[in-house]
């Protein structure tokens, strides 16, 4: 199986190529993870490119967010999996607003991969609720994602009334997403930013200092 012919088949939306192609690289024992990265979202990327340039619209970017799924959904299992103790609690999800859950997904998944207890709020998640959840599942990490720049005034938002609520020593809040930054996570007083989801793993690792029993 090839993988560039693999994103140029998300790319093109042909569903069942794709498909094939991903059970093709389980059955020939290729590394998932790249497949996923290499192959399923670098076709995801340039539907993002195809849809700036308005060669793409909204249709073709939900049909490729629903291939990318189905394509996930048959690698996930194939993933390598971290073994020992817990290393701490997160609550992650969608801002709102904001409807874009591939990516925060993929989050959790490597996070939970690398031994996380990880607590979804879903998409389109009113701040309060990141906070509710928080407090109930006695969170360390508050990880939120926003790709719109006209979501991430809500991530800002979440801070606020942490801090407005005296909680905000109480979790770090970690900020990712298409629009996000360094800059802008640093600008709302958040703990840090990643651009993927292996670096949000690493600053998880970093905010973290003793893993839980
Ligand atoms: C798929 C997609 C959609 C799908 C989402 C489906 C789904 N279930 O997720 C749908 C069709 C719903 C959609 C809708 C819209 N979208 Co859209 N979408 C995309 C697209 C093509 C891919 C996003 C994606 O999932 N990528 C795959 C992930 C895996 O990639 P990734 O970003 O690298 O993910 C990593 C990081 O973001 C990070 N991360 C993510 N979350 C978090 C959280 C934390 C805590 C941390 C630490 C890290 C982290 O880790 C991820 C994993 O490695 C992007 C293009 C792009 N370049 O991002 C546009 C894009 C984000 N969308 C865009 C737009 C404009 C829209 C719409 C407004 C379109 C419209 N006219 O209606 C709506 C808005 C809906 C809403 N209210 O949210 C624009 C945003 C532009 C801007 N300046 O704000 C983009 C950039 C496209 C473009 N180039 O114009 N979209």
């Amino acid at each position: 199986m090839n993988i560039l012919e693999l994103a140029e088949a998300v790319l093109e939306l042909e569903d069942d190529k794709a498909i094939a192609m991903v059970k093709q690289s389980i059955e020939e024992g290729m590394n998932a993870r790249e497949v996923l990265e290499d192959g399923v979202l670098a076709g995801l990327k340039e539907i993002g490119k195809r849809f700036q340039n308005k060669e793409y619209f909204l249709a073709e970017l939900t049909m490729g967010a629903d291939l990318v799924d189905q394509c996930m959904a048959i690698l996930e299992p194939h993933l390598p999996v971290a073994e020992g103790p817990k290393r701490g609690v997160v609550v992650i999800g969608a801002v709102q607003g904001d409807l874009h859950s591939i990516g925060y997904g993929l989050v959790q998944k490597q996070l939970e991969l690398a031994g996380y207890e990880v607590h979804e709020v879903g998409i389109n998640c009113p701040s309060m609720k990141f906070i509710d959840k928080a407090k109930e599942v006695n969170a360390d990490i508050i990880g939120l994602s926003a790709f719109l720049v006209t979501t991430i005034p809500y991530c800002d938002e979440v801070i606020n009334y942490l801090k407005d609520m005296g909680t905000r020593d109480k979790y770090k809040v970690i900020i990712g997403g298409t629009e996000c930054n360094h800059e802008v996570a640093a600008a709302m007083g958040a703990d840090g930013f990643a651009p993927d989801a292996s670096e949000a793993v690493k600053l998880c690792d970093k905010l973290i200092v003793k893993p839980k029993k």
